[in-house]
């Protein structure tokens, strides 16, 4: 049995269930919950990083991030499943995987700022950066959002995920300014019964 370290909330961690449950691992992964802000926490030594998900494959070896255990867990369903083998195939996914981490990457940040950063510390400017890239990344998926044939590959699983954490920890509002994403996320919604089964209510 794999144990996928995991918080409810998290974005990431909700690639790797999505993922598992597209490659019929779902009875091969045990999840445990993890404590992000409990330092005794065995996370921190199971990922220096202190961050979910990370994976603890059956001969005990700890995968992170959630590209890693994307691509891991392809590899044990076969490989060439939400991995493409097609070259061109395979590059646009983690393209578009990478553009859709970005966008969460600087949502988390934004997120954080919040819980974290006293009000007095806030540099307004920074603020602004991370927002820009948020708005630079949907703005670009808006114009060129990928076509949802059979599997979901890492890279549409990865924008679903993000799609949903905007909704989670920011406003829907997203859906109006981006007509074609809203489609797409409702399509994949449809499609992909595990989005759906991983959402977060709290
Ligand atoms: N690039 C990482 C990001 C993982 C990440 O930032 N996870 C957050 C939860 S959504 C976390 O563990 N944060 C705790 C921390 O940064 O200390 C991945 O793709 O897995």
């Amino acid at each position: 049995m794999m144990i996928l370290r995991y918080t409810g909330a998290s974005p990431y961690v909700r690639k790797v269930r999505i993922a598992s449950s597209v490659l019929g691992l779902d009875d091969k992964i045990e999840l445990s919950t993890v404590n992000l802000d409990d330092e005794s926490d065995r996370l921190r030594g199971e990922n220096p990083l202190g961050k979910v998900p990370a994976l603890i494959a059956e001969d005990g070896a700890v995968y992170y991030d959630s590209r890693v255990i994307l691509e891991y867990l392809d590899h044990v369903a076969g490989g060439g499943r939400i991995l493409p083998r097609d070259t061109a195939a395979r590059f646009a996914a983690l393209r578009l995987q990478a553009l859709c981490d970005g966008i969460l990457d600087a949502s988390l940040l934004l997120v954080y700022e919040n819980r974290y950063r006293p009000g007095e510390m806030r540099v307004q400017s920074w603020i602004d950066r991370q927002a820009g890239k948020v708005a630079r990344g949907l703005a670009a998926l808006e114009a060129s959002a990928p076509r949802l044939i059979g599997t979901p590959d890492v890279g549409q699983i990865t924008l679903a995920c993000m799609l949903g954490y905007r909704d989670l920890r920011f406003d829907e509002g997203w859906r109006t300014t981006h007509p074609r994403l809203h489609a797409w996320h409702d399509a994949f919604a449809a499609q992909v019964p595990a989005f759906a089964a991983t959402k977060f209510t709290g």
